[in-house]
Formats: C-alpha cells, sequence, structure tokens
C-alpha cells in the first residue's frame, strides 16, 4: 500500500516521515488519537465527495429543456403554491393524473431519442457508402450556397464614381526584337510560375515548387485565401496572359470569403490584397474586384480601434480583435505597417463614397506631424495604447520602408495636391541624408541603420528600392534638387547592383554590410539567402523611366538570367539559401511578390514607357498600380478634405 500523499491547501507536501516509519505503525486493536484523526479525515473527505456528487451530477431537467427543446413537457415557473413540484426552476403541474402524463411524456422521449439516434446512424452508413469525390463535392455544394447567401447580403451596389483617367493598361510593346524578346522570356517565367502554382497550389496563398503544394505563413493566417491569385492579376492582366486572368478571377469570385476565422496581418492583406483588387478592377473594370476590395477592407477596420486609433499589427477577420506581433519592441505597431495604408484606403474612399477609409489614414498622419522625432528621425516602433515611440531604431529597410514610400506617393497620387504628404517626405528624407546615408571606403553610397545611438553600416535588400524612391521624387523637391536625388538613386542603384554582382549566384543577399573592409557583402550565414525579392529590380525599372540610361536593362537582365539559372526549378520558382554558394539549396517558396512585384517590373523595364505610364499611375508599395485621383475635382460627402 502506498502513503497517501496529504497535500495541505498552500499545495506544499508535509514533511515525510522518518526513513522507514510507515504512516501507520501500531496495527493494534485500539485506536490511538493520531489514527482516529486519519480515520475522521477519510471520513470527512468521503462525505464531501458525496455531496458534491449530489449537486454537480448533470441535472436532468435542464437536459430536457435545452437539448431537446421540448418548452412544452416544462413551464419555466416558480410559483408552488398549486401544488406544483418545482424542478430546478421548471414547473410540472398536478401530481395524480399529471404524474401518468408525465409517463407518457418520458416514453415518448425515449422513443424520440431512439427514432433520432437511428436515423443519425442510417445517414452516417449512407455517407460511408459515399466516394470521398461525392463527399467533398457535397460539402463543396454546402459551402458555395453560404458563399453565395454571404454575397447576397454583403454586395450592396456601391455608388457610381467618375473613373479617373485609365491609360497605357495594355501597350508597351517594344520595336526593337532583342527586347521584345527579353520580354517575352519574362513573360514565359510568369507562365511558368503562374501554371506551376494553379497545378499545385491552386487557393492555397503560395506554392512550394519542389514539394508540388500549397504553403503560407501566418501573414496571411489560417485559411486559404489565394493570395498568390490575387497578387498576380494584375501582371497578368499587363502581360495580356487573359485566360489565366478569368480563371483568377473566377476563383475570386467563387471562393474568396473573408468571414473566416483567421488572424491576418493587416499590412499584408492591405498591400497585396486591397492592392491587388484594386488594381485589377482598375485595369479590367470588372466589378467584382471592387466588392471584394470593399468587403475585405471593412474587415480590417476594427484594427483601428485602439486608444490611440494607430492600428494593430493583426486582426481576426471574424471578430474583429486585434493584436501586435509579440516580436515588436514593447507592443508597438510598426511604422512600415500602420504607416503603409494611405494610398489604398484613399482609393477605397473613393470609390465608396464612404469616407470612413480615408479619415482612419489621415488620423494617423496627424498624429504622426504633432509627435517629437529624434534628430528628425521616425522610429520604427509606435505603441497604439500610450502613443509613446518604443525602441529608438529607425530603418530604410524593414519596419521603416514603405512609410516613406507612402508620404511621396500620396503626394503623387492625388496629382500633386496634398503638399502636407510631400513636406512630410522632404524632411523625412532630409534627416534620412543627414543620419543614414554614407560613402562606404570603396566609394559605394549605402543606407544604414539607427540602433541605440549609432549608426549600423549595414543594408538590406529591402533598403534597395529607396534608389526608385529617390529618382520618383525628384522632380518637385525642395529647393529644386530633382538633379541631386537622381544621383543619389542612381548612387544606391549602384550599389545594390554590387551587392549582385559580388555574389557566386549574381543574385543579391538579404542584408550586407559596409564594416572592417567588407563592401556589399553578407556576412553572417542568415543574410545570404535570396527569396524571390523586387527591390533592385523595382530601383532598375524607376532608373530606367528617369534615365533612359541602358545599363539599367543590362543589370535588370542579368537577374533575369540567374534568377531562371538557380531559382527555376520543374515546378516553379524558389528562393536560395546562400547566393554565394555554387551549389545552393533552395527554400521551397514561391513567394507571391514575385509575381506581383519581381516580374511585373522586369516586364516593365523591357516595355516601352507608354505602359502604366507614371504620370497617372502610382505603384503601391507591392507594385500594384493605382490611378492618380485627381481629388480637386472630387467632392466627398461630409468630408471637407475633398473639397
Ligand atoms: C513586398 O511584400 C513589399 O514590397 C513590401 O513593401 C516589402 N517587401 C516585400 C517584398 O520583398
Amino acid at each position: 500500500m502506498t502513503t497517501p500523499a496529504l497535500l495541505p491547501l498552500s499545495g506544499r507536501r508535509l514533511p515525510p516521515l522518518h526513513p522507514g516509519a510507515s504512516a501507520f505503525p501500531h496495527h493494534r486493536a485500539t485506536l490511538r488519537l493520531s489514527e482516529k484523526f486519519i480515520l475522521l479525515l477519510i471520513l470527512s473527505a468521503f462525505i464531501t465527495l458525496c455531496f458534491g456528487a449530489f449537486f454537480f451530477l448533470p441535472d436532468s431537467s435542464k437536459h430536457k429543456r435545452f437539448d431537446l427543446g421540448l418548452e412544452d413537457v416544462l413551464i419555466p415557473h416558480v410559483d408552488t403554491s398549486k401544488g406544483g413540484k418545482n424542478l430546478g426552476g421548471f414547473l410540472i403541474h398536478g401530481q395524480g393524473h399529471d404524474e401518468h402524463r408525465h409517463r407518457e411524456e418520458e416514453e415518448r422521449l425515449r422513443n424520440k431519442i431512439r427514432a433520432d439516434h437511428e436515423k443519425a446512424l442510417e445517414e452516417a452508413k449512407e455517407k460511408l457508402k459515399k466516394s470521398r469525390d461525392e463527399i467533398q463535392a457535397e460539402i463543396q455544394t454546402e459551402k458555395n450556397k453560404v458563399v453565395q447567401e454571404l454575397k447576397k447580403k454583403d454586395s450592396k451596389p456601391l455608388p457610381p464614381v467618375p473613373l479617373p483617367n485609365l491609360i497605357g493598361v495594355n501597350s508597351g510593346e517594344p520595336a526593337d526584337p532583342d527586347i521584345r524578346e527579353k520580354r517575352n522570356k519574362i513573360k514565359e517565367m510568369m507562365k511558368h510560375a503562374w501554371d506551376n502554382y494553379r497545378q499545385y497550389g491552386w487557393g492555397h496563398n503560395e506554392l512550394k515548387p519542389i514539394a508540388r503544394k500549397g504553403h503560407s505563413t501566418n501573414i496571411f493566417g489560417n485559411s486559404q485565401m489565394g493570395a498568390t491569385i490575387v497578387d498576380a492579376l494584375d501582371t497578368l492582366y499587363i502581360m495580356g496572359l487573359h485566360d489565366e486572368f478569368r480563371e483568377g478571377q473566377e476563383w475570386i469570385d467563387k471562393n474568396l470569403d473573408f468571414s473566416v476565422n483567421s488572424e491576418v496581418s493587416v499590412f499584408e492583406v492591405n498591400i497585396r490584397f486591397i492592392g491587388g483588387l484594386l488594381a485589377a478592377y482598375y485595369l479590367s473594370g470588372q466589378e467584382v474586384f471592387k466588392i471584394k476590395a470593399v468587403q475585405l477592407a471593412g474587415k480590417l477596420l476594427p484594427a483601428f480601434n485602439t486608444p490611440t486609433g494607430i492600428p494593430w499589427a493583426m486582426v481576426n477577420l471574424k471578430s474583429g480583435v486585434g493584436r501586435n506581433w509579440g516580436w515588436a519592441s514593447a507592443g508597438s505597431s510598426i511604422l512600415a505597417e500602420f504607416g503603409t495604408l494611405h494610398m489604398e484606403f484613399v482609393h477605397l474612399s473613393y470609390l465608396t463614397g464612404d469616407p470612413v477609409y480615408y479619415n482612419k489614414v489621415m488620423h494617423i498622419r496627424k498624429l504622426l506631424q504633432k509627435m517629437d522625432r529624434p534628430n528628425g528621425l521616425y522610429p520604427n516602433y509606435l505603441n497604439p495604447r500610450t502613443g509613446r515611440w518604443g525602441q529608438h531604431h529607425t530603418s530604410v529597410g524593414g519596419l521603416g520602408d514603405s512609410f516613406y514610400e507612402y508620404l511621396l506617393k500620396a503626394w503623387l497620387m492625388s496629382d500633386k495636391m496634398d503638399t502636407e504628404a510631400r513636406k512630410m517626405y522632404d524632411d523625412a528624407i532630409e534627416a534620412i541624408e543627414k543620419h543614414l546615408i554614407r560613402k562606404s571606403n570603396g566609394g559605394l553610397t549605402f543606407i544604414g541603420e539607427w540602433k541605440n545611438g549609432h549608426l549600423e553600416r549595414k543594408m538590406g535588400h529591402l533598403t534597395c528600392f529607396a534608389g526608385g524612391m529617390f529618382a520618383l521624387g525628384a522632380d518637385g523637391s525642395r529647393d529644386d534638387k530633382a538633379g541631386h536625388y537622381l544621383q543619389l538613386g542612381a548612387e544606391i542603384a549602384h550599389t545594390c547592383h554590387e551587392s549582385y554582382d559580388r555574389t557566386t549566384l549574381k543574385l543579391g543577399p538579404e542584408a550586407f554590410k559596409f564594416d572592417g573592409g567588407v563592401e556589399a557583402v553578407a556576412v553572417r550565414q542568415n543574410e545570404k539567402y535570396y527569396i524571390l525579392r523586387p527591390e533592385v529590380i523595382e530601383t532598375y525599372w524607376y532608373m530606367w523611366r528617369f534615365t533612359h540610361d541602358p545599363k539599367y536593362r543590362q543589370w535588370g537582365w542579368e537577374a533575369a538570367q540567374a534568377i531562371d539559372k538557380y531559382c527555376r526549378v520543374s515546378g516553379g520558382f524558389s528562393g536560395v539559401k546562400d547566393v554565394y554558394s555554387s551549389s545552393p539549396t533552395y527554400d521551397d517558396v514561391q513567394q507571391s511578390f514575385f509575381l506581383a512585384e519581381t516580374l511585373k517590373y522586369l516586364y516593365l523595364l523591357f516595355s516601352n514607357d507608354d505602359l502604366l505610364p507614371l504620370d497617372n499611375w502610382v505603384f503601391n508599395t507591392e507594385a500594384h498600380p493605382l490611378p492618380v485621383l485627381h481629388l480637386a475635382n472630387t467632392t466627398l460627402s461630409g468630408n471637407p478634405a475633398y473639397r
């Protein structure tokens, strides 16, 4: 027999008996006081158990009431004065006759339960006889019914708005046969990426091109939202891949459903889904994309319910509950995330006539304007509860990048009317030039990161987009420094090209240093990967548009060839883990931005400038083109900012 463990309330074990001692040392007829005490203890525990069981056993009267829905048997009442019996709040009337009736009812109940069970059993047997495909088809039909119902509920007609000037959506054919061939090669790469996703990952967010199956990450939540379809649509459209575009449209129409219990990144869903849907709408004129974009935007709005109006990083599309990334400094929201909503939200207000979206992003802007900025720089972290900065880290790469981009693009997208945004951009860029931009010993211009009071001489692949941004912002810059900013863009493009050229695969690493004799080279193993990112090619394209210097097409072609040689596999395109290794291993992910951005920028690089001209279109940070809005001519009810 084992000694019963005696646990006092505090949870601490009582001191053990001395070694070799029994818990019941004297088995004599006469019980000593301590033995009596133990027996008493056991007896009282037993009584407590019985007492507890009496109270906690399920109340059968409740079961009748709620599980079977037989309200007709039990009348909710508490008045026992008329000879009724009160059973847990429900009253059964009369004794003799009523008892008989009660027995009959019980019998009826039992029969009903039996009959229900048998029916359920029969149904289950029938189901099992069906093939897997038949069962799946039935589930799909049910799902479609629900989707149709939801559609009816959600698709309130939107007010008609004057469409902006949508020019250059299907032109750009180059006359030069060599350039045409290159452009066709990029289109072929797009087809390879799409066809394999179509075959192996359809409806999933992304593709694993080696395992040949769907892939997803936490930014998309836990449901299949077809991120690659939505992200790729406008690229398919401008490349003239119309059958593929229609397939995508059909999937979106039938399957893209946002009433899912899924926690997604507000930023990623905005730039990839809302941006992608809006661009597809403007290019093709198909209403379904506009309707879906508006439905989705409505699901993101609860993320703004914070004490400051700075949105959470993530929101559950069903419950509307938001929260921030666990890794972010002191529960902060991220500058590049809450600061990269403006373009899409302005378009949403424009298309719906509802100022709610516009007000949300303008509120963020106003709040940021009021805040102190260390050295004129915007830190990457801001706490949405307190409205205070988190760690004073500043970056033009990850965590900061597209905030600056959207200030400039807000101005451009408003047909240069939004001068407040332009001023914020100019101020920010001046501080960045002063504190973050340096020349390396070897003469390469780089943009470092501000961390804990000093400059880290490291630049990310993400930061390379800034070359294009400087060039795009050159025209209209303060003190007429257009030439200076175009030159800065060219220097960043050169540095980023070097980061590609100094690798074995001629593909750029995730981050590269300018320190201790190292120039534009990754040092840490976990910074040597290339995941099909677009930023360097994006900068080549902007520089090409503004300068027509053939070197940018040359550099873009080098990158395209390297991607085709080292990232292409029979099941699509994959990222590589080490750009300095001659036998690289794959990460087995075909990112949705490869189709949305990398291939689109390459295609535009080998197209004429009349395809999506920059005077009429502004590209969001995921390369989705949105038309310039001549807001001065647009009146939005209730919003003075639009008048
Ligand atoms: C894209 O999703 C967007 O460009 C975003 O702004 C940051 N980076 C990825 C691609 O690298």
